[in-house]
């Protein structure tokens, strides 16, 4: 182990968190991070968002989907309320410090912790042997992104908890390796009452972008008629809502709807109990669907506003990649220094 080489410090807050442009962004990624996003920016703490376009190819993606996916992601994130100018919003891939730190870290992980990623085992299922290197190492990239800005503080939906985690484990064992204070122990921000919307056809599986099923998500994209389908047709069972959250505790379906209806009202989910104690799925679910509506509608509008000018889009992640790369960059090269790179080029 090296001499330190760096004093120990206390870390200024400062927030990231990104969103995959593997799809279309579902109700899940706006409840369980979006929405807590642009809350965040009014905390007094800088905050720094990213379409993690890297991330998105550790499974396939055709090239103008990824960059169709990658707009639309970014007038998601602006329809929804981040302004551009308050946050840094870019890109990953316009940045190349996540990748060259992503780098330093699939050295500092190890396979085993790795390998204990439940993601990892979702996503590559039996059929590892046939899964990308990268979609192995996504956690180690998910490291980079947040240390890269020496992050504070991520928030994030319940399924990323695990990726946090590894995010510390890694950070710790750079900095004793290293015998440096130099990354801060990044604390996940897990909040509010949806932090794991569930699918609508199946309330033991998450809500994702990528499953098969158009049916088990409502998409930012989807229209007032779509969403109101979808809640008419998603999974319950034949009960009325009861009087107390405890009378959910076998019922994953009705709970996942109460959750996000507490979510999308800014209610918690013993309020949206007590007020709809009694009532029928066919009296609450178009209750649902409107308050769905109410909400979504308007961000729908306005991402449909803003893709009708995809060089405007262009123009707000290039700017944001600069303000990312101006933090990034002194950072890794400091890491460099750390892990011993000689670095004689001239600029
Ligand atoms: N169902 C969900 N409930 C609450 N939060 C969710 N998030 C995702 N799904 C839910 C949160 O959204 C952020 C971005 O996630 P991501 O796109 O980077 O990857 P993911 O978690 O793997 O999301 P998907 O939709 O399931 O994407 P695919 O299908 O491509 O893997 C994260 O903060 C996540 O917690």
């Amino acid at each position: 182990m090296s001499e330190p080489v760096q004093t120990p410090q206390t870390f200024t807050p400062r927030i990231f968190s990104g969103i995959q442009p593997s799809g279309g962004l579902t109700l899940g990624n706006y409840l369980g991070a979006l929405k807590r996003f642009v809350e965040k920016q009014d905390e007094g703490i800088e905050t720094i968002y990213c379409l993690v376009d890297m991330h998105a190819i550790t499974v396939w993606q055709s090239p103008a989907d990824l960059r169709r996916q990658t707009r639309e992601g970014a007038a998601a994130f602006i329809a929804a309320g981040i302004d551009p100018k308050r946050s840094i919003l870019f890109n990953q891939s316009q940045v190349s410090a996540h990748a060259e730190l992503g780098w330093i870290f699939n050295c500092v992980a190890r396979m085993g912790w790795m390998g204990r990623m439940t993601q990892w085992k979702d996503k590559a299922g039996k059929n590892s042997e046939n899964a990308s290197l990268g979609l192995f190492a996504y956690p180690a990239l998910m490291a980079a992104d947040i240390l890269a800005y020496k992050a504070t503080h991520v928030p994030v939906g319940e399924d990323q908890k695990q990726h946090l985690e590894l995010t510390r484990d890694i950070a710790a064992k750079f900095n004793n390796d290293y015998g440096v204070n130099f990354f801060p122990i990044t604390e996940p921000v897990i909040e509010g009452a949806a932090t794991r919307v569930m699918s609508l056809r199946d309330g033991s599986k998450k809500m994702s972008k990528s499953d098969p099923s158009d049916q088990s998500r409502i998409n930012l994209t989807d229209d007032a008629d779509a969403i109101a389908a979808k809640i008419r047709k998603a999974k319950t069972d034949p009960e009325p809502l009861p009087d107390t959250l405890d009378g959910l505790k076998d019922r994953p379906e009705a709970r996942n709807l109460v959750n996000i209806y507490a979510a999308l009202a800014g209610l918690t989910p013993a309020a949206v109990v007590a007020e709809h104690a009694g009532a029928q799925f066919g009296t609450f679910k178009p209750r649902l669907a409107e308050l769905a509506v109410s909400v979504l509608s308007p961000i729908t509008t306005e991402m449909n506003r803003l893709m009708a000018d995809p060089a405007e889009i262009d123009r707000i992640l290039g700017e944001g990649s600069a303000r990312a790369e101006a933090i990034a960059r002194p950072i890794l090269d400091e890491v460099y220094d750390i892990v011993g790179m000689v670095r004689s080029r001239q600029v």
